[in-house]
């Protein structure tokens, strides 16, 4: 609950404005150190008006709450899950294995990591036929929250409205700085 806290707290700005209601998204991670990281798929789902609850669960360190967590998120009404660790990054495995929900693994370089995170890329991303995680980039976190917006917007016709929009917004700062480059 201490660790939850402080979590809920370091995240209480991003999250000011978060749609109210039941979390469509549960993030969670092995470690608060990860939040540095991992805020940022916060922030690209709340841009985009999708809810989410933010929690630190370890594979190692708390396996009886990962297994609780995992076993229930879809009878709370999560519908996808983005699951970020570092090192021996398990997490987004063991949960992919414990719940019907699609998890979107996220490779954090936990701080004085000695491989770059590689390590957790690599534990997250080669799963066994069966058992699928969508894995992003190294320290992606944000792509975790817009690919989980778009798993979402596939049956959420207004969602992908706003991911259409956010698109079209990207697409015009590059233009407009291409613009710049040129003048
Ligand atoms: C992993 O170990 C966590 O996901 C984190 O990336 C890393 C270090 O955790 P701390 O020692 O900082 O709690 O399980």
């Amino acid at each position: 609950a201490a660790v939850d806290a402080r979590a809920g707290a370091l995240l209480s700005a991003t999250l000011a404005s978060t749609p109210e209601g039941q979390p469509r998204v549960g993030i969670i991670m092995g470690s608060d150190s990860d939040l540095p990281t991992m805020r940022a798929a916060a922030e690209a789902l709340e841009g985009l008006g999708v809810s989410a609850e933010v929690t630190v669960v370890s594979a190692h360190r708390t396996p009886d709450r990962m297994l609780a967590y995992a076993r229930a998120a879809h009878t709370r009404g999560i519908q996808v899950i983005i699951a970020g660790a570092g090192g021996a990054a398990h997490l987004p495995g063991m949960v992919a294995a414990l719940t019907p929900l699609p998890v979107v693994g996220v490779p954090v370089v936990p701080a004085g990591a000695q491989l770059g995170g590689v390590d957790a890329l690599l534990s997250i991303v080669q799963m066994p036929r069966g058992v699928p995680v969508a894995t992003v980039a190294i320290g992606n976190a944000a792509n975790a929250g817009l690919l989980a917006a778009r798993i979402l917007a596939a049956s959420d016709a207004a969602l992908q409205e706003r991911v259409l929009a956010h698109q079209a917004r990207m697409e015009a700062e590059v233009l407009a700085k291409a613009e710049r480059l040129e003048s």
